[in-house]
């Protein structure tokens, strides 16, 4: 962008202040003001109503126009929040580029009108998506900077390879690169602030957390949030790090306190935690009125810090601006808004049919047949003698040691999963790997930078996930057990999920996590018995996997590590290890495309849709209805539960006329929920019956076996309702 003013932009050979030449320092300038502007601009249009949201830097803008101008946009990476605006305008967003997100065009290259204004992103500048969940954002730069030391260390895994995810990423790097991670005083309350770092720290990882402080989070104080009112003297013991603590509203003071933080990340010594000292000189946003709880005073003190105006009587003061070329500056700044608005509301709106575009990968569908491939068993390589049935944790251990001599863009991390974090250990012992034993070896074969244990934070594990899989890795993580996946859900719902359609397909996370979930295990009660994956398939862009069987959890977590969108893959417990459903090792490409379900069992009378630890169950139950009462069923296994396969629900009802949906979570809500509403609603010409549903009570599960029986679907209660459903 040009300034077309005499004497300004000129370039200048005279050091002005400290260091920066007077062409540095109106540019500085320039851009402090547009962006004063473009919020200017913004809020006439709210209050016109041809906009919907408005939010400002105002206040902020040296801070950020100081750690933009101290970094290299496309070059180092930007998780920014949304008050970044003067930092994204000084990274390269357009004027143009802000106000097509305020007005919601089709044309927003951020998001193509599906997020607020000021919710970045930009791959050509790194700037990454960001949302409006506050301090997410930190642990995908945390898990961005690891993927950008791990390319470094091993630029092989970089390269481009076809026939899974990686077709689909371009990768680059820097050894050399530094991360930015902005955030706001208030949110530094959130846990995932501390997750964030707590691995920066550790890992020694290239990364700028800069904190703006305004000392307002919405309508609370800033020594409401932090104990003792600043956040500097907190974080002070982390090892380490780099600080510096700031006055924000001086944008010289900024500019070398994060060139001096960006040496610090690039010379490979640590993360750099920067705390600038700023002012909100405007509301939270255009929906808070902040004289409901500030003083008047207070308000006017702000004021007089405005870092704009200081800017600009410093540049006369210094003699680098008369008043006549700040007026022309001025001038220039308001018609660069202007006329970047007027354009805005010319542009295309988004259409309707654009909706659905990139909720899952256009790209690669993990129910094409590409995923379809036949098991190879040892026997057929003429290797009778390993032919034997192995358990689910066999074939899942086999898939993950197969994936990551394949694919050295894998990591696998999570609590636990290493065999011993203390690798001298394991000239002794056997290893740790895993609670239940999933990930045994994977750390001996592969070393440390590849499997490893994270801190116990579920947030950490997940949204680091998120950070890796941005820049063309695949982290294939575990949560311990189901039961403690909540902590996680803010970055699995608001950031994994959504990343690529609140993107517009800019950007994808295909994280795969693996969980084992449910109870029947006698004992596992409250914290260790949990089912929930409704929860999850009602998250648009995740997709939900829940094996039966050895066979299947080994070729559907080829297809979740092989595909470009996250995976939830449900491990259940009980059947881990379990003589039901063992099978001979598949061979490496064995993969099974997801949303296919499998007849587990032929039958005429009924339909049996179930999934999980039900399936054997059900198969009980169906054999006995066979010997005892002549009923004939036909048992289907999902396998998959989003996508699920309507169409072989559907052929089997159209067959049978009755059916009944069964599965191990509570009864009320659940997946079969949804299942029996559409057989209902497409399918009720067909139905001879009403659609039936089992389920577990709506409780939790409890400790006591006696009580735990009867909470969980057992083999008797689908036997009754089998026979029940026959009378009909
Ligand atoms: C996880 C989460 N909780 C609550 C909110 C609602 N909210 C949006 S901004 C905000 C205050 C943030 O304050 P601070 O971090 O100091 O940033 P500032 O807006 O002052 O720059 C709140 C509570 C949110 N966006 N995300
Ligand atoms: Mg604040």
């Amino acid at each position: 962008m040009e300034l077309a003013v005499s004497g300004v932009g000129a370039p200048e050979k005279e050091a002005a202040v400290e260091g920066l030449s007077r062409q540095r320092l109106i540019e500085i300038y320039r851009l402090m003001a547009l962006s004063r502007s473009l919020d200017d601009r913004e809020i006439l249009l709210k209050r016109q109503q041809k906009i919907f949201f408005q939010i400002s830097a105002a206040g902020h803008e040296a801070l950020q126009v100081g750690a933009a101008l101290a970094l290299r946009p496309g070059y180092d990476w930007f998780f920014p929040y949304y008050r970044d605006r003067a930092l994204c305008l000084a990274l390269g967003v357009t004027p143009g580029e802000m106000m097509l997100q305020a007005v919601g065009a089709s044309t927003d290259p951020a998001s193509g009108g599906r997020q607020m204004p000021t919710h970045w992103s930009s791959p050509s500048l790194h700037i990454v998506s960001t949302s409006s969940s506050t301090a997410t954002q930190l642990l995908h730069a945390v898990g961005c900077a690891e993927a950008g030391r791990y390319f470094s260390r091993h630029p092989e895994a970089a390269e481009r390879a076809t026939g899974d995810y990686r077709a689909f990423r371009d990768v680059t790097f820097h050894g050399d690169e530094v991360v930015l991670a902005c955030i706001g005083e208030g949110s530094t309350s959130q846990g995932e602030f501390w997750e964030a770092l707590n691995t920066a720290s550790n890992a020694k990882l290239p990364v700028i957390f800069c904190v703006e402080d305004n000392g307002y989070a919405i309508s609370v104080p800033v020594e409401v949030n932090t104990p003792g009112g600043n956040i500097s003297r907190l974080v002070a013991n982390f090892p380490n790090f780099h600080f510096a603590e700031i006055d924000g509203t001086d944008p010289v003071a900024c500019l070398l306190a994060f060139q001096a933080a960006a040496e610090y990340c690039r010379a490979g010594l640590g993360p750099a935690f920067v705390h600038g000292h700023c002012i909100r000189l405007y509301s939270h946003s255009l929906s808070d009125d902040d004289r409901l709880y500030r003083s008047t005073a207070e308000r006017a003190a702000d004021t007089l810090r405005d870092p704009v105006t200081r800017m600009q009587m410093r540049l006369m003061r210094d003699g680098i601006l008369t008043a006549e070329q700040v007026d022309e500056l001025e001038r220039w700044v308001e018609r660069e808004a202007g006329e970047a608005a007027a354009r805005a509301l010319e542009a295309p709106l988004p259409s309707v049919a654009s909706i659905p575009a990139h909720v899952y990968s256009e790209d690669l569908d993990p129910s094409s047949c590409t995923f379809a491939t036949e098991a190879v068993s040892d026997a057929d390589r003429g290797d009778a003698e390993t032919n034997a049935a192995r358990t689910m944790v066999d074939l899942i251990n086999a898939c993950l040691h197969d994936e990551m001599r394949r694919d050295p863009r894998i990591v696998v991390y999570g609590e636990d999963v290493a065999d011993a974090s203390r690798e001298g250990a394991l000239e002794e012992v056997k290893g740790k790997g895993g609670v239940f034993k999933l990930t045994a070896g994977l750390q001996t074969e592969f070393g440390s930078e590849r499997v490893f244990n994270s801190p116990l934070a579920e947030a950490n594990i997940v949204g680091r996930a998120v950070g890796y899989a941005l820049r063309g890795m695949k982290p294939v993580v575990e949560i311990q057990f189901f039961d403690y996946i909540w902590p996680a859900m803010h970055q699995i719902r608001n950031e994994l999920a959504l990343m690529r359609w609140r993107s517009n397909g800019n950007w994808a996370a295909p994280v795969v996590i693996r969980a084992p979930i449910g109870g029947y295990i006698s004992g596992g009660a409250i914290y260790h018995s949990q089912s929930g994956e409704s929860i999850f398939t009602h998250i648009p862009g995740l997709r939900v996997v829940f094996p039966s069987n050895a066979l299947d959890a080994n070729g559907l977590l080829r297809t979740a590590i092989r595909c470009d969108d996250p995976v939830l893959f449900l491990e259940h417990k009980r059947l881990y290890r379990e003589s039901y459903g063992r099978a001979p090792y598949p061979g490496q490409e064995f993969s099974i495309p997801f949303g296919k379900a499998k007849v587990v069992r032929a039958g005429t009378h009924i339909t049996l849709v179930t999934y999980g630890a039900v399936v054997p169950r059900a198969l009980q139950a169906a054999e006995q209805a066979r010997r005892l009462h002549g009923i004939d069923v036909e048992v289907l296994d999902l396998r998959t539960l989003s996508p699920y396969d309507w169409e072989a629900i559907a052929v089997s009802v159209r067959k049978t006329s009755r059916v009944i949906v069964a599965y191990e979570d509570m009864l009320s809500w659940g997946y079969g929920a949804e299942i029996a509403a559409r057989i209902a609603d497409e399918l009720f010409e067909d139905l001879d019956a009403p659609v039936k549903r089992i389920g577990a009570m709506d409780t939790f599960v409890a400790y006591q076996p006696v009580l735990e029986d009867a909470i969980l679907p057992q083999r008797e209660t689908i036997l009754k309702t089998i026979v029940n459903l026959r009378k009909f």
